[in-house]
């Protein structure tokens, strides 16, 4: 078979001729990314569909016939132009041009967690119909923003041949910027790299915050609690006001939202203050499948002054001292973002080199290959790298970098080091950009570690102790030397707690490295859990197993989302089993993948049959 690297590689689409595409600043950028990637394929790029399954997929408990009928009416509802089938070859395509139809990361197989269709709504009211369609035909519909959640499931709906809502597509405006609220309203296709342009144009001194990478949805980033890393980072924490389709198809507004504007206005404080009146509702439309958020609110920070450094750290147990040096600091505000600490094996990925330029042996590359290398990097022999940013004038910031030298200091050995100090292509120049809400793409350059590289992450929650990260790294460590996988640590922490990234790269075209992350991730889990630890968010496969982490007395937690998915949703069409949430028609059928699963696809893992006489 010809390699995918000998086909030649097409340019990226661009913003803003394709909503999701890449703004002409980053043109060039993007083309070396691709290029790179594509080079390290040895997957065709398109996927023939095995002949062994009629296409699309049809949705649970739905005949063809049926399922034909109502694709019609929804194609007379919403435009024929508007309704895709997904019955062609699947293509994974790259970070700039995910496909829609499937994960692009697939960690079972490429067509397990496929949608029967896609469909594309233009408006709210567009969305409310093909809800309303879908309590018709009680066929569970899956919405994504943009569907760039790589990592954790990319567009893949939880159920296979469930019906893709692709927001973004046609809903991408940025409704308002409004540079005396210091706000902005958006669409869920409005990317970061898209809002960065927008806000941009107007010339006003506005930043936004943006995550690692910056292709994906603003709204949808939020919803699923997203983290950047100005001190905006927080982004559900910094938005304001949402819009949301319930499963029935009516629509709220929350916060002010829900109280009229003059004039049928939007209400002139919808931006302005988060909670209204009543119940805080929009936490529950946030890693859930309660409602669909086709409007949300936004502060944009004043633009500001910053300085970002890094502080390498020579042994690798000496981040107890580097933890309980951040905590104090981190609380106190003296660091002003989410900064992150890396195991140096990070510089040796983020160099955007394949792991066989490092080392070609089996297995897991030795500690002492990445300390040869280190030697020759910016970094020197060192086992961590802190990578930090202060903002405001020029006093405060000498002010803080002054306690930052200090306090660090007193690690031995450790190291701080500023842009200027470091050649032009060092990774802390995009820690620069990200830290001052400028989105980029360099993130992926880790990707090139494996050919046909796919990622996973493994996010718990630690608090920021040296005691405590240590119980999590050696679990991790302990696991990733049980399956054979590098481990590439990142703490991002916030004030009182460390969000422990780790990011688990696999060869999408070799099953036996598919298992090994799988299963390294499934026993992380339970290994965290064990000691008290729960990831913040996780990958579609592994929503039912976090889900059961959280079961404090009895449970308690997932019964009330329960009664509240029954409640919101009482036909189950909405996104079934996001988040380890099950309607009632679904629940405790085989659909959940709990701790120890050892099943192979994201089917039922007992398949019920429908009794005489009743209905399919
Ligand atoms: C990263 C951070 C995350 C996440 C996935 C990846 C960063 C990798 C803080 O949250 O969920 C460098």
């Amino acid at each position: 078979m010809l390699g995918a690297a000998s086909l030649p590689i097409p340019p990226t689409p661009s913003w803003p001729e394709v909503y999701s595409g890449i703004p002409a600043r980053l043109a060039d950028i993007a083309a070396q990314t691709k290029e790179k990637i594509f080079s390290q394929r040895t997957l065709p790029r398109a996927a023939e569909r095995t002949q062994a399954e009629e296409l699309p997929i049809l949705p649970p408990e739905i005949t063809r016939e049926r399922f034909n009928e109502a694709v019609a009416e929804l194609r007379k509802d919403i435009g024929e132009k508007n309704v895709e089938l997904n019955d062609k070859p699947l293509i994974d395509g790259w970070y700039m041009e995910h496909p829609n139809t499937h994960d692009a990361f697939h960690i079972m197989e490429q067509d397990d967690t496929v949608s029967s269709a896609t469909v594309y709504p233009g408006s709210t009211e567009e969305v409310q119909t093909v809800v309303r369609w879908a309590n018709k035909y009680l066929i569970p519909i899956y919405p994504i923003s943009m569907g760039r959640n790589l990592g954790y499931g990319g567009a893949a709906p939880r159920i296979r041949g469930a019906v893709v809502l692709d927001l973004g597509r046609r809903m991408d405006k940025v409704l308002k910027i409004d540079p005396d609220n210091c706000s902005c309203l958006v669409e869920p296709g409005v990317s970061y790299f898209a809002l960065y342009e927008a806000v941009q144009a107007t010339g006003y001194p506005l930043w936004i915050d943006t995550p690692d990478l910056g292709g994906g949805s603003v709204l949808g980033n939020a919803v699923d609690r997203g983290v950047g890393y100005t001190p905006y980072g927080d982004h559900f924490g910094c938005h304001c006001g949402m819009e949301v389709v319930l499963p029935t198809g009516e629509v709220v507004r929350t916060g002010m939202g829900a109280l009229p504007g003059k004039n049928g206005e939007d209400n002139p404080c919808w931006q302005s203050f988060q909670y209204g009146y009543g119940p805080y509702s929009d936490g529950i439309f946030t890693q859930s499948n309660f409602g669909i958020v086709t409007k949300m609110g936004f502060w944009l920070m004043p633009a500001t002054d910053h300085t970002s450094y890094m502080i390498t750290f020579r042994d690798e147990d000496q981040y107890p001292e580097i933890m309980s040096t951040i905590r104090p600091l981190a609380i106190n505000k003296v660091l002003g973002n989410v900064p992150q600490l890396r195991h140096v094996i990070q510089e040796l990925a983020v160099t955007g080199k394949p792991k066989s330029y490092f080392y070609d042996g089996p297995g897991q590359i030795p500690r002492e290959v990445i300390r040869k290398w280190a030697k020759e990097m910016p970094c020197g022999d060192c086992s961590w790298v802190f990578y930090g940013t202060v903002y405001g004038p020029d006093e405060f910031r000498r002010g803080q970098l002054e306690i930052i030298r200090r306090e660090f200091g007193k690690i031995d050995g450790s190291r701080l080091m500023l842009p200027e100090e470091l050649p032009e292509d060092h990774y802390l120049h995009s820690r620069v950009a990200v830290c001052s809400g400028v989105p980029v793409l360099r993130e992926l350059d880790w990707l090139q570690w494996l050919p046909n590289g796919a990622h996973l992450f493994f996010a718990p929650i630690a608090p920021t102790s040296g005691e405590d990260v240590k119980r999590l790294f050696e679990l991790c460590r302990k696991r990733h030397e049980e399956y054979g996988i590098d481990l590439f640590p990142t703490l991002c922490v916030a004030s009182r707690e460390s969000h422990v990234i780790v990011n688990l790269v696999y060869d999408r075209s070799s099953k036996e490295s598919k298992a090994k992350a799988y299963n390294c991730l499934r026993a992380m889990i339970a290994d965290a859990a064990a000691e008290g630890y729960g990831e913040y968010r996780t990958h579609i496969l592994f929503s039912d197993q976090v889900a059961g982490t959280y079961n404090w007395n009895n449970n308690a937690l997932m019964r009330m989302n329960e009664a509240l998915k029954d409640a919101l949703d009482p036909n189950g069409i909405l996104a079934p089993g996001k988040n380890g949430i099950w309607p009632k028609r679904f629940r405790g059928k085989g659909w959940e993948i709990l701790a120890g699963d050892q099943r192979t696809s994201s089917l039922p893992a007992i398949v019920k049959e429908p009794a005489a006489g009743e209905k399919l």
